[in-house]
């Protein structure tokens, strides 16, 4: 098994009868995967609309499913006890045979089934940071899906079962190209090549979506500026979205990064991130598009502390942003670190749809292969309560647009897939995507839910293997933090190819790509300082949220050191000194992985050669790679606090300037 077939694997004896009421290409496909991956059934399947004359006699209760929900469930039809899939819409019936297979592969009584879910969040998004070369900017799972070079021409089978995996989930739109856009990728012959992997995706009820650069007036249009407020850029823009209109009538809109890493932005104009988004909004709001304007941002507006930045710069903003405008925004105020506290920003702008971007390709949390199970890192910051409405007041109901009542929202995942047969780079990366749709569709899913059903699709329904995958999943992510940066260090990493460590390091252009910017370790202490001594940033969280992370005694640990510069003998609730206490976090994040390794042991006559042993193979490599953060994390630190390592901790196996030396000339996903 080479994981091709991800949650998708088809059934050995598949039921067979199925019967469609109704017409379309959609309806098609729900039948088509029920015909394939759906087990023999007890009952007879019926699918269709519930405006459907057969369906809507049966007066089943859909009226509160919305244009997405389906509703799945047994009722007389033609004298027959029969099982019915329906919703509103056909894509609503595709997601319900799609509930209906993942029902029954995670072990529910078909005959007894009852399925109701509508999703929480309307844009569930696929971000590619795909590139016209073919290759994926931070992917690691081989070149891009896409083969711009036979496109349009050849629509690659695979395009489909990439919209299937999409379905499943309820992933609704796709990104295609990187968000540090080319130009080209708005020019006649590649809107060509978007249009057809729109036709390949659209009877899935996913849309496609484009990233903008902002400078395409100029590259392509050959204008000599692209001031927003000019007439002649909003002309052309105009036009330009109505000719990718003509091609793709349900283009989904345009995805924008600006003004951020030397990308072309409103501010070279002196124009706000606001008029810059306005400007393409108008031209996609005659076509119901929208714009994702993203919150990256980092310009020098306030040196001091990078982790304020999108902050000062977007919150004036509230209120100014036009009606198909969505803001977007990273989970944290820096940039998808293994932990970090929510972004300040959800909860802050009442007046501005708040569109969540996750990472789901594992950027600094160990690439393709350490296994980091995302899940329970979307749950914590879904779940992160901003106290901006009062308690309660999660991420989660930002995002969802129920906290300030938007009809816009939206969720967006940076995607982990490329050409590799498993899509992912491994078997336990498919988590992460499936986790990304699951919680796109229901940000009240617990992560050990959704690893549970994920596992039980992926590995069969053995319970000691599934038991063994959940639990080793449940305790990954934790175990990357407490190896790469425990207690709330972030960004230690190497420069640009950001795999593994260099905490010393500090002769980067710019101060806020340094590591030692970020910890500001010395011979006193640890940590950055953001309470009022400090940079202050806990003041851009709600009045609850910065007075609790105004004191380092009710900050929480996982979080201390984001917050607080503390001594190196500062007591830690565990009775231990800092020093001691981040000495056992790394020891324990080793301690993990070997954990992990024994546990996948225990199961490998229970799962097939090919998925045990390259997982095997990858734990190896991660106990290796977390030792070796370990080991060069201490010895910097004790280079910086000259104290001993608390007795029974194992010395580094090199010194320091070993550590240093360590070269990684070649990492992929790395842009060159
Ligand atoms: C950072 C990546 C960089 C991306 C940037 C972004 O290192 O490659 O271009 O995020 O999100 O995490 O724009």
């Amino acid at each position: 098994n080479d994981g091709y077939d991800l949650w998708l694997a088809p059934a050995s004896s598949p039921a067979t009868d199925i019967r469609v009421v109704g017409q379309s290409q959609t309806l098609d496909r729900a039948a088509g995967e029920l015909r394939r991956d759906l087990a023999a059934a007890p009952l007879p399947v019926v699918l269709g609309k519930s405006d459907d004359p057969a369906i809507a006699a049966l007066r089943l209760p859909t009226r509160a499913l919305g244009e997405e929900g389906y509703l799945v469930r047994a009722a007389m039809l033609d004298g027959r006890k029969t099982l019915i899939v329906t919703g509103k819409t056909d894509r609503a019936v595709l997601y319900g045979a799609f509930a209906l297979i993942r029902a029954q592969k995670t072990g529910a009584d078909l005959a007894a089934i009852d399925l109701q879910s509508a999703p929480k969040i309307g844009l569930r998004v696929l971000n590619h940071w795909d590139n016209l070369d073919g290759s994926v900017e931070r992917g690691y799972a081989g070149q891009s899906l896409w083969d711009w070079w036979t496109l349009p021409d050849f629509k690659d089978p695979r395009y489909t079962d990439y919209a299937r995996a999409n379905a499943a989930l309820g992933i609704n739109g796709i990104v295609l190209n990187n968000v540090n856009a080319k130009p080209e990728s708005l020019t006649a012959p590649y809107i060509a090549k978007a249009k057809a992997l729109a036709e390949v995706f659209r009877p899935w009820g996913i849309k496609v979506y484009l990233s903008a650069r902002f400078s395409a007036p100029i590259e392509v249009g050959h204008l000599k500026s692209a001031d927003p407020l000019d007439p002649d850029v909003q002309a052309w823009w105009k036009a330009k979205s109505d000719e990718i209109y003509r091609e793709i009538p349900d283009f989904g809109g345009f995805l924008v990064k600006a003004n951020s890493e030397g990308q072309p932005g409103p501010r070279d104009y002196h124009r706000s991130h606001a008029e810059g988004a306005n400007m393409l909004a108008a031209a996609v709001a005659p076509h119901n598009g929208i714009v994702m304007w993203r919150a990256f941002v980092y310009a020098e507006t306030d040196p001091e502390d990078r982790a304020k930045q999108a902050y000062t710069e977007f919150k004036p903003l509230d209120g100014k942003f036009a009606d198909n405008v969505l803001v977007q925004v990273k989970n944290g105020a820096i940039d998808f670190q293994p932990r970090e506290p929510f972004h300040p920003l959800f909860g802050a702008m009442p007046k501005t749809p708040m569109m969540l971007e996750l990472q789901i390709t594992k950027e600094y949390l160990g690439f393709a292969t350490h296994l980091a199970y995302l899940g329970t890192m979307f749950e914590e910051v879904l779940e992160a309560d901003t106290r901006a409405k009062g308690k309660g007041s999660t991420v989660a109901k930002v995002v969802d647009g129920s906290l300030y009542r938007h009809k816009l929202s939206g969720i967006a995942g940076v995607a982990n897939v490329g050409r590799d047969r498993d899509w992912s780079g491994s078997t336990f990366n498919q988590a992460n995507w499936y986790a990304f749709g699951r919680l796109a569709w229901d940000p009240t899913l617990s992560a050990d839910r959704i690893a549970r059903e994920w596992a039980q699709q992926t590995f069969g329904n053995d319970p000691r293997v599934v038991d063994t995958a959940v639990k080793m999943m449940l305790a990954s992510r934790e175990a990357v933090v407490d190896y790469t940066g425990p207690l709330g260090l972030a960004h230690l990493m190497g420069t640009g190819h950001h795999y593994g460590p260099g905490p010393w390091i500090s002769d980067l252009a710019r101060p806020e790509w340094n590591p030692v910017y970020y910890h500001k370790a010395d011979r006193n202490g640890i940590g950055f300082d953001r309470t009022k001594t400090g940079s202050n940033a806990v003041a851009q969280y709600a009045p609850a949220v910065a007075k609790m992370l105004a004191d380092p005694r009710t900050t929480p640990e996982s979080e201390l050191l984001w917050f607080h510069h503390l001594p190196w003998d500062w007591k830690m609730k565990s009775g231990r000194t800092l020093w001691q206490e981040m000495v056992a976090r790394y020891d324990r994040g080793v301690s993990t992985v070997a954990q992990m390794q024994a546990e996948w042991q225990e199961v490998k006559s229970l799962v097939d050669a090919e998925r045990w042993q390259k997982t095997a193979s990858y734990l190896q490599i991660q106990h290796n790679e977390a030792k070796w953060w370990r080991d060069a994390s201490l010895a910097y630190w004790m280079s910086v606090n000259g104290l001993p390592l608390p007795a029974g901790a194992a010395a580094p196996e090199h010194d320091l300037a070993w550590y240093k030396a360590q070269d990684f000339p070649l990492a992929p996903g790395h842009p060159h």
